[in-house]
């Protein structure tokens, strides 16, 4: 027996003609399996891996000077913007994704990093002719701790639906993400696939949303500067709105009307357009539907209509103009205050906040934040204290208003705010009661223009009219508890010249024959009426009854009795009353 390599060439030999029909069929056979498309892996495969450097490049390069909308994804999932399900196997340990990131990273992952969505404008944007010589723009998204997909889907979603002539750049801040691909990894991705249209800056030391959105900005070379959120989707046509805007005018602030991706399945919807932004006196952001002097201003229902406030995330300005304006307060801590802050500041020193109706954007709305919400300090409030510097040189005498929701802040410490101060004087800014008065003239003031406001005390025990922590999210009931001597905002009720008896957003109503809540204020409702006699009782009109509380102790329900005259339980003293 032939041994060892021997025996194989032996073999070889030996078996040359049928080892020669080996090779041809095996050639054969990889042809057929290359040429196959079934058996290739799927755009889908190629995006899962990560970092994704398996795309087909040539394709997707979308660099200044090979710029091009790279293919729809055909059959990816969630094309045309819709929800994504997960397979059993895919959902495994799901809740623990969710409870890290706020949003559905798995379906995100799924999905195309440039999915097709569907366009959510009126009809009537689709044929607005914008001018050409538009100013160009430099869109700044900054991120923390957030994840590979959503972060590249949003820069997509700019690069492939953004004149090309109009984007000057797209720069990403990342505010020390302690996430490893979105170093280096992120940083090649880009240089390979955008060239120089996408830059990265690192913060130096981790910045919070605020600071990062300044340093973003003060980097950027375009004329206008458009801030988005890190997991966003610029719908079609969502650039030329806002730009041809500021062309108009360069003082006007602009925000896209925010659409919503689905935390759970990323799906795309479009919201309508009906909304302004408010605010509660807690200084938080809130959507009120456009008013009807809005409404009738507008002379076309696409165009801008002024906000007296802002979501904060989405929005663009000329950007010498927003520095101009003093940009964002460097004080100011990781996150929250500064939209309220921004919205304030434009209206009071002469510019305008508005809402852009054929510019859509979606936007990921989660219930937490993937990162660390410590200030250095405003400590566990960073919300609280930038809030505190806003109220201190925005809100005049009506920074009481906040304190009373947050009596735990009087006399902490805000800062020094004599900077943001100098800016008021610097551009001659108008009062807070002119912002109230001429921009948000539907804004409620619990303590003026009213007949009777502050805690409403039974005068027989130590009781007083209470809403037991509930707000305006929810429904409000209306019960008694121990006064707090005017240190909570649940015992502040106000009775206005309309005779409602009302907190910031709710009145009071019937709720069957006798129960007492709080629900949403119309003026035109004879249930919401009430008299305060001089006798102190409180009369709800349309029924003649009269507000009681039945056992005099902690959490009872008010409720609606027939009025008797010195019913102790009917009795009830404001503690402020108007001259
Ligand atoms: C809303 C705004 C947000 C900001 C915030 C108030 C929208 C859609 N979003 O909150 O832009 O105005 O209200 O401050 O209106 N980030 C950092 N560093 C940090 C924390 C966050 O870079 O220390 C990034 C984060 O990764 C994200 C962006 O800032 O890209 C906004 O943060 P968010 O999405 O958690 O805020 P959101 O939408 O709850
Ligand atoms: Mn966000």
């Amino acid at each position: 027996m032939p041994s060892g390599s021997r025996y194989f060439y032996w073999f070889l030999y030996r078996r040359r003609n049928r080892f020669t029909t080996i090779l041809i069929v095996v050639f054969l056979l990889l042809c057929f399996i290359y040429l196959n498309p079934n058996s290739k892996p799927s755009d889908q495969d190629k995006q899962n891996q990560r970092p994704r450097r398996n795309l087909n490049e040539r394709k997707i390069r979308i660099n200044r000077e090979t710029y091009t909308t790279p293919e729809p994804c055909h059959g990816c999932p969630g094309e045309n913007g819709a929800g994504v399900s997960l397979t059993a196997n895919e959902s495994k340990d799901l809740q623990q994704v969710l409870a890290k990131e706020f949003f559905n990273l798995r379906a995100s992952d799924k999905i195309s990093l440039w999915r097709s969505i569907p366009d959510s404008r009126d009809s009537e944007c689709r044929s607005v002719q914008y001018p050409k010589d538009l100013p160009s723009a430099s869109v700044v998204i900054v991120f923390k701790n957030e994840r590979w997909s959503p972060v590249l889907r949003t820069v997509y979603s700019v690069l492939n639906r953004s004149p090309k002539e109009l984007l000057k750049e797209v720069i990403l801040v990342d505010d020390q993400s302690d996430i490893e691909e979105m170093g280096a990894p992120l940083d090649e991705y880009c240089e390979e696939h955008f060239g120089d249209l996408v830059r990265i800056l690192r913060a130096p030391t981790r910045l919070g949303l605020i600071k990062a959105k300044n340093y973003g900005a003060k980097n950027a070379t375009g004329d206008v500067v458009v801030f988005l959120d890190a997991h966003c989707e610029a719908n079609t046509g969502w650039l030329e709105p806002l730009l041809a805007r500021i062309k108009e005018k360069r003082s006007a602030i602009l925000c896209p009307s925010i659409d919503m991706i689905g935390e759970r399945n990323m799906q795309y919807s479009g919201t309508g357009f009906g909304s302004i932004g408010g605010f509660w006196w807690s200084l938080h952001f809130n959507w009120k539907p456009i008013p009807k002097r809005t409404l009738e201003a507008q002379k076309s229902r696409i165009d801008p209509y002024p906000s007296p406030t802002m979501a904060g995330g989405l929005l663009a300005s000329h950007r010498e103009y927003f520095f101009e304006i003093g940009g964002y307060d460097e004080e100011m801590e990781v996150w929250g205050g500064e939209n309220l802050e921004l919205s304030f500041r434009v209206w009071m020193c002469g510019g305008s906040l508005e809402f852009v109706p054929c510019s859509r954007v979606g936007h990921i709305f989660r219930p937490g934040h993937p990162y660390n919400m410590t200030g250095v300090k405003g400590k566990g409030d960073v919300h609280g204290r930038n809030s505190m510097r806003l109220a201190e040189v925005w809100m005049d005498d009506y920074k009481r208003l906040y304190y009373m929701h947050r009596r735990e802040l009087i006399g902490k410490d805000f800062g020094d705010v004599e900077d943001r101060r100098a800016i008021r004087k610097r551009l001659k800014c108008h009062s807070f009661k002119w912002y109230l008065d001429n921009v948000f003239p539907e804004k409620f003031i619990l303590d003026e223009n009213v007949l009777a406001y502050g805690e409403v005390r039974n005068p027989y025990t130590s009781l007083c009219l209470d809403t037991l922590g509930k707000d305006e999210k929810g429904s409000i009931p209306l019960a008694v508890y121990s006064c707090q001597n005017g240190a909570s905002a649940n015992q502040y009720l106000s009775l206005t010249k309309n005779h409602q008896l009302r907190r910031e957003d709710a009145c009071s109503v019937t709720l069957d024959s006798s129960s007492i809540v709080l629900s949403g204020c119309d003026f035109g409702n004879q249930q919401q009426t009430w008299t305060h006699e001089k006798n102190g009782t409180l009369v709800h009109h349309p029924s003649k009854l009269c507000l009681d509380v039945e056992g005099l102790s902690n959490n009872d329900q008010v409720k609606l009795k027939p009025c008797e005259a010195d019913k102790q339980s009917q009795k009830w003293l404001f503690e402020h009353y108007a001259a």
